[in-house]
């Protein structure tokens, strides 16, 4: 018997398509001691539990990710340590810091891709098989780049990650490309997947895009829930949306969010070191229900749940 996923119903009263887990943050800022704050992490089914990918920054403020187990998917077990890599394809490579992980089951491993600083940010890789030793592996791209998302089987016998091409910093734009590997050491094959929003039709999502979750496959596409983002007069806010991308050929949106599922509004959301961020990295889906573990206010870590089929209903009319 698998356990079973983390739920709660929607409440009573609600038409909301996604909805908060009411004993939300799932995980605190300091729920290790050297933490700072536990949030962008990535979790997936594990044995008989869970297990997955945490950042903590420390209290220096230095980004690390670390690896963790839970026997329901709400209480965690953190380790104390970071992760510390081995050579998989290729020789060590140096990492500045390394943040935002997400963790996909392709064939026989799991498969662990972050944001590796790398003379400036890139796309880091990883594989392991028991969430104890960790084979890192070549960057996927040059910098810079973020927020790599790997699809949970090969497409067309390849290997195939969504990224974001960015800049140095906190990068003012940014669209969600797709890239192909026959092996995980070499990437080609890029091309565009989605863009930004004009203002004028979806202003959450106006300024940056990013993957999230890694994509789940229904009978209608991959679904895959995204960040948005726009500039306000405080600075940066962060949305989710959700897409539908074509099965044999990813590169083709389906049908995609232009209101978002899910805007900050609770007060860990809204409140925290970075403001009015909502930041998906990881799902966990069974059956008709999916639960998304996402990022607050760069300090914790919230779940929301959602009906799959309600969610490409929701994605259809828009
Ligand atoms: C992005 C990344 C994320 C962070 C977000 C909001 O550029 O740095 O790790 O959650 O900004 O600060």
């Amino acid at each position: 018997m698998l356990t079973p996923i983390p739920w709660q119903e929607r409440p009573a009263g609600s038409k909301d398509i996604m909805w908060r887990y009411t004993e939300n943050p799932v995980i605190g800022r300091y729920d290790i001691p050297s933490s700072n704050s536990i949030f962008n992490s990535a979790v997936v089914r594990f044995g008989d539990g869970f297990a997955g990918v945490f950042r903590c920054d420390n209290k220096r403020v230095q980004m690390n990710i670390f690896a963790g187990f839970s026997k329901d998917g709400i209480h965690w077990d953190i380790n104390h340590e970071p992760i510390k890599f081995v050579p998989g394809n290729t020789e060590m490579i140096d990492s500045d810091y390394k943040y935002d992980p997400r963790v996909a089951w392709i064939e026989d491993r799991y498969w662990v891709t972050w944001c590796n600083g790398y003379h400036g940010p890139t796309i880091g890789i990883a594989y392991t098989f028991d969430f104890q030793t960790f084979y890192q592996c070549e960057n996927a791209f040059l910098p810079f780049n973020r927020n790599g998302v790997l699809f949970p089987e090969k497409i067309n016998g390849k290997y195939a990650m969504l990224s974001r091409p960015s800049d140095s910093g906190h990068t003012p734009f940014g669209d969600i490309y797709i890239s192909f590997s026959p092996d995980m050491k070499y990437w080609g094959e890029h091309r565009s997947v989605m863009k930004t929003v004009p203002f004028e039709q979806s202003a959450w999502q106006c300024l940056k895009i990013g993957a999230g979750t890694v994509p789940i496959r229904t009978d209608e596409g991959w679904l895959m829930f995204y960040h948005g983002v726009i500039q306000t007069c405080n600075g940066f806010r962060y949305s989710m949306g959700a897409v539908l991308l074509d099965l044999a050929d990813p590169t083709k949106v389906l049908h995609r969010s232009m209101e978002y599922l899910l805007a900050p509004a609770a007060p860990y959301e809204l409140c925290g070191d970075v403001p009015n961020v909502v930041f998906p990295c990881a799902a966990l889906h069974e059956g008709d229900r999916v639960a998304v573990y996402y990022g607050a206010a760069d300090t914790c870590v919230g779940m929301a749940f959602g009906h799959i089929s309600e969610i490409i209903e929701f994605l259809k009319k828009q």
